[in-house]
């Protein structure tokens, strides 16, 4: 262990149910915290948050929601916890990897992105983690340069993500190029198409379909048994019953993003603004979708999980 990664360990704290879990090579996931706070409303973030550790444990994995509490870095947070993170929303510092040592220093609290979710997570000892869906290269990005955080953390850090593809507020093509670049393998679940959240289809294709968790468990084994860093990423497509209409969803896309321009929004504003517009819109019924696929992309994490430790 490098002397970085022992300095981070002072920081971290999992709940007891979450270490003995770990100690005993039982089956856990790491779950972020934007989405709590940043990434849906209040009260439907928090029973979507308490919902998601009930479908974990229900697939026999131990839930691991992650956050910064008070400078620490935790992983297993309390019910009372995950309300708190809920009801203050966008008021609770979004971070991600680039905020960590400012909230640790300062003892604060942050909620989570799959960056800062995926370091606690590595540190801990986690290897999957399941959330909706990932930062990416923002369209435009050849001028704004915005590009997610969480790309070069996909590249560095030893976790399986687990999500329903990215939104199409992301440009879809060069994040899966950035991807390619970074040397992150891009895996659908029973699909050789990338999902796009609310949808199931992209018209951009996966590196390989997969089409059972003891397989993904063994290509995560394989990276890992190899002994250089990087994680993967798992594309799980979104129950047919809850998919939105394409055309639909993307004149809403379209109408957010035009919002997010003409009111400079920019930064790690970007992505919560676009979220909150797109629900806002739609009236609800793409939160609805959004809260579904999550169940889905959860109880898929805790049967990898679960194949990682059998
Ligand atoms: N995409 C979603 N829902 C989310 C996010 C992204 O559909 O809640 C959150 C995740 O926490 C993700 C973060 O890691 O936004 C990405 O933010 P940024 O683009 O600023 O890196
Ligand atoms: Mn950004």
């Amino acid at each position: 262990m490098s002397l970085n990664e022992r300095n981070l360990n002072e920081h971290l704290e999992m709940s007891a149910e979450v270490a003995e879990a770990l100690a005993a090579g039982k089956p856990v996931v790491a779950l972020e915290s934007t989405i709590i706070s940043h990434g849906m409303p209040y009260p439907q973030n928090v029973e979507t948050a308490l919902e998601v550790e009930r479908i974990v444990r229900e697939n026999g994995a131990v839930p691991a929601t992650v956050a910064v509490i008070g400078g620490k870095l935790r992983a297993g947070l309390t019910p009372d916890e995950i309300d708190y993170l809920g009801r203050r929303g966008r008021e609770v510092i979004k971070a991600s990897r680039r905020d960590l040592p400012v909230l640790v220093a300062r003892k604060q609290d942050g909620a989570t992105t799959v960056a800062a979710t995926m370091i606690i997570a590595a540190l801990a000892g986690i290897s999957v983690f399941s959330t909706g869906g990932i930062g990416g290269v923002h369209r435009g990005a050849e001028t704004t340069m915005d590009i997610s955080a969480d790309l070069e953390e996909l590249a560095e850090t030893p976790v399986m993500v687990v999500c329903a593809g990215a939104k199409s507020i992301l440009d879809l093509g060069l994040t899966l190029e950035y991807l390619e670049t970074k040397g992150v393998p891009v895996l659908g679940y029973g699909t050789d198409e990338l999902p796009a959240f609310y949808t199931r289809q992209s018209g951009f294709g996966v590196d390989y379909r997969v089409d059972t968790p003891a397989e993904l468990a063994a290509i995560f084994a394989a990276q890992r048994s190899m002994g250089y860093p990087g994680g993967m990423l798992v594309t799980n497509p979104i129950p047919e019953e809850y998919s939105m209409d394409k055309a639909r969803i993307d004149e809403v896309i379209e109408q957010a993003l035009a919002e997010c321009d003409e009111r400079g929004i920019h930064g790690k504003e970007t992505t919560p603004f676009l979220l909150a517009r797109i629900a806002e819109i739609t009236g609800n019924d793409s939160l609805d979708s959004n809260i579904q696929l999550v169940f889905n992309n959860v109880a898929l994490g805790a049967q990898i999980a679960s194949a990682l430790a059998g």
